[in-house]
């Protein structure tokens, strides 16, 4: 119902503003056929996502519920892209990773041979999780198969996996999911439903097509079942899932995913399970929760996250230390700990977790440059996660200054640049008693005018990263 709801007000105000920005249009160019199709387009694009594309009726479980809870108090988790491509390192081309099959054209029967030496005999999954905690992370995302196809786990439907093709041949999911609950860290799996490998995905998408040596016929049905049998040995065959992470649908919009048996299938196996995915739009039935790409909630400097419209589901943000997702030699472009640090800060100002990527080596071993990155996020993070972790978006929406949190009637702002020493911030919703530095809990000045408060931030008060500030009202 209350899905129901929110996307009729979602459809009534994209009609609105497609028929305002058409009306617009119409007066200079009188071009009105051209609203009339638009409107109608999409309105058989909405029934269609509503029929095909849905777990209609989908009521979230009691346990379901309180994950969803834990995973907007959780606010910051590892994401890890790791498979066949982290061998390739990017080829020497800073802007591909786990692309590269793709975007150099390599034919399946030649890319195959990469399993042959997957062989990451440094990998210590106790290592990689003791990382994560010191992070001060408390999940992880791992892919479990990219859009390469390639599954990193012991599947039963496919021998394209790390097990039966690799002189490596041990489960990583399992070695990670075993050590994860040792020392109680939720994994979740990425997924992609898009897959360069399967013969049966078909008709192709926008990816994967031309060169991959796959005959022109198959059987997308197949394809599916294929991926409800993969999805269901993760959700079986390896403890308590965090959740699915899906990506790719994006690949073939027209395709039938058949949605709804997928999203059942998993909250049948796991109610518990948060199911996300990475389609760049507003979440469907049977979702727990929504994620953004390289964005804040909201935003989109990456061009692809067209659908501004932000749902009351907990909401993710995910993105890379560099540029890449997967391991890449070339691309030395690192974000500085500062950035990091204030990207966690604004998503949490969003109400937003923070899903920070490495891409580890063909050894098994995290780039030092990550984990060095990591545990100053790490130290940081132990003296200020009051502020962070358990908290929800504050009464200040972010802004280009800083972003505001709260938790337990407590109210943080951090203010992550500044101009003058005085700092307007706009109203509060309620009159302010008194204002302090996380710090050193001295009290500042402050002004209450028309338009909203004034704070006073003395230079000697003001610290690199994040200068927050405890309000009362
Ligand atoms: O798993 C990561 C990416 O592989 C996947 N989603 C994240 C979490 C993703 N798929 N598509 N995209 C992200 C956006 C599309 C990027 C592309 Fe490109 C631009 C594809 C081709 C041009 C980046 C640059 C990848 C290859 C070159």
């Amino acid at each position: 119902m209350i899905f129901k709801h929110q996307k009729m007000i979602f459809i009534g105000a994209r009609l609105i503003y497609l028929y305002q920005h058409n009306t617009a249009q119409q007066k200079l160019n009188h071009k009105s056929m051209n609203c009339k199709k638009l409107i109608t387009g999409f309105i058989i694009s909405i029934l269609l996502t509503g029929s095909i594309m849905a777990q209609t009726g989908y009521q979230p479980a009691e346990k379901n519920l309180q994950n969803r809870e834990w995973f907007q108090d959780a606010k910051f988790g590892l994401f890890i892209h790791w498979g066949l491509y982290c061998q390739m390192a990017g080829g020497g081309d800073q802007g591909i990773a786990e692309w590269i099959m793709n975007q150099k054209k390599i034919p399946i029967a030649q890319y195959e041979k990469l399993t042959n030496f997957f062989n990451p005999t440094s990998f210590n999954p106790a290592e990689w999780v003791s990382m994560v905690k010191k992070a001060g992370m408390k999940y992880i995302t791992i892919t479990s198969k990219h859009h390469e196809g390639f599954a990193m786990y012991d599947s039963k439907v496919s021998d394209y996996n790390v097990v039966k093709r690799t002189p490596y041949g041990k489960d990583i999911i399992k070695q990670l999911k075993d050590e994860c609950d040792k020392q109680g860290i939720k994994l979740f799996f990425y997924y992609s439903q898009l897959d360069w490998h399967h013969p049966d995905y078909f008709p192709r998408g926008n990816t994967g097509q031309g060169f991959t040596g796959r005959p022109e016929k198959g059987d997308w049905n197949k394809y599916i079942d294929y991926m409800n049998a993969q999805l269901a040995e993760l959700l079986t065959n390896y403890g308590e899932v965090g959740g699915i992470w899906f990506d790719g649908m994006w690949d073939k919009w027209d395709a039938p995913w058949r949605l709804d048996e997928t999203y059942s299938l998993i909250h049948k196996l796991q109610p518990g399970a948060l199911v996300g995915s990475n389609h760049h739009k507003f979440p469907f039935p049977g979702e727990d929760f929504q994620m953004y790409e390289r964005d804040l909630p909201g935003e989109n400097s990456m061009g692809f996250n067209h659908m501004g419209a932000i749902s009351d589901l907990p909401l993710e943000m995910c993105e890379t230390m560099n540029g890449s997702w997967g391991f890449n030699l070339a691309d030395n472009n690192y974000k500085s700990v500062k950035q990091l640090i204030q990207t966690l800060i604004k998503s949490s100002g969003y109400g937003a977790n923070f899903l920070l990527n490495t891409g580890p080596m063909p050894n098994g071993k995290i780039q030092p440059e990550n984990v060095d990155t990591l545990m100053a996020m790490g130290k940081w993070l132990d003296k200020y996660g009051e502020t962070i972790y358990g908290t929800r978006k504050g009464p200040i929406k972010p802004t280009n200054w800083g972003a505001s949190t709260q938790k337990d009637g407590k109210v943080w702002l951090h203010v992550l640049n500044f101009g003058e020493e005085n700092l307007f911030i706009g109203k509060l919703p309620a009159k302010l008693k008194s204002a302090r530095f996380f710090d050193d809990q001295s009290t500042l000045k402050f002004k209450e005018t028309e338009l909203g408060i004034i704070l006073n931030i003395p230079d000697s008060k003001k610290k690199p990263i994040d200068t927050i500030i405890q309000l009362e009202y």
